[in-house]
């Protein structure tokens, strides 16, 4: 399974892209079945796994159990090295480059180098955004970093364009996990037209409308995670045609 060059070429043929985040934390294990029976009849075409924390280490049997439940290409979405995992087929490799906290930028990479050099994970180096989405998020307490505000539009652009300059393979722009406001839509349009590689957008996406809104304005793949949390029956909505 090639990740990154599935998302390339859907990028190439403007098929867009539909990400289901999965906290493990939040998920009940003993509903993966009729969870999974819903993503199945949507649009949802990743899987990706992740959290701010996970203290008590339930990515692997999560993931494990994911594995066995569904074929979509289930990737991790990181929060920390200690959630890495072999079970998973790739992992986006993030360095939050909004942010000024070494930590996240570098340090956390160089833990997670030697346990990904010894598994066999698709590593997919991806320019971390956080945007100001009108509520204090996880990533923000977790990172101690500020997120970018909306209105900084060129700061945001030209540091997603420095994430493309330095290799990055995506860029992701994140309003942080139940944001209030959602990346607004000239954002998404400007980095868009400015970055050459697939943009990921996530953060507060609560409505088909604004799933809709952000494949428009530009957004390749859209990440959905509270709002599947709060209500499997937003599946539904987004049934494949
Ligand atoms: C968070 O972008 C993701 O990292 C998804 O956010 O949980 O608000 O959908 P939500």
């Amino acid at each position: 399974m090639n990740i990154y060059q599935n998302i390339l070429s859907a990028k190439t043929q403007q098929k867009k892209l539909l990400a289901v985040l999965i906290d493990p934390e939040k998920f009940e294990l003993e509903h993966i079945h009729t969870f999974f029976n819903k993503v199945h009849q949507s649009i949802a075409t990743h899987i990706f796994v992740g959290g701010s924390t996970d203290s008590n280490n339930l990515t692997t049997p999560l993931i494990t159990a994911i594995k066995k439940a569904t074929h979509l290409p289930v990737v991790l979405f990181p929060g920390n090295v200690n959630q890495i995992t072999r079970e998973a087929d790739g992992i986006l490799f993030l360095s939050l480059i909004s942010g000024r906290n070494p930590e996240y930028l570098i340090e956390q990479q160089v833990k997670a180098a030697p346990i990904l050099s010894k598994i066999n994970l698709e590593i997919i180096p991806t320019g971390y955004l956080l945007i100001d989405g009108e509520k204090e998020t996880s990533v923000q307490k977790v990172s101690q970093t500020k997120p970018i505000p909306q209105t900084a539009i060129d700061l945001i652009v030209n540091t997603a364009l420095a994430g493309e300059f330095s290799g990055k393979k995506l860029i992701y722009l994140e309003a942080g996990s139940g944001a209030m406001k959602t990346v607004n839509t000239k954002i998404i349009s400007t980095v868009s037209d400015n970055i050459s590689i697939p943009l990921i957008v996530g953060g507060g996406i609560r409505t088909k409308q604004q799933i809709d809104t952000a494949y428009k304005a530009g957004a390749d793949l859209v990440v959905i995670g509270t709002a599947f949390e709060n209500d499997v029956s937003f599946f539904n909505e987004l049934k494949k045609q």
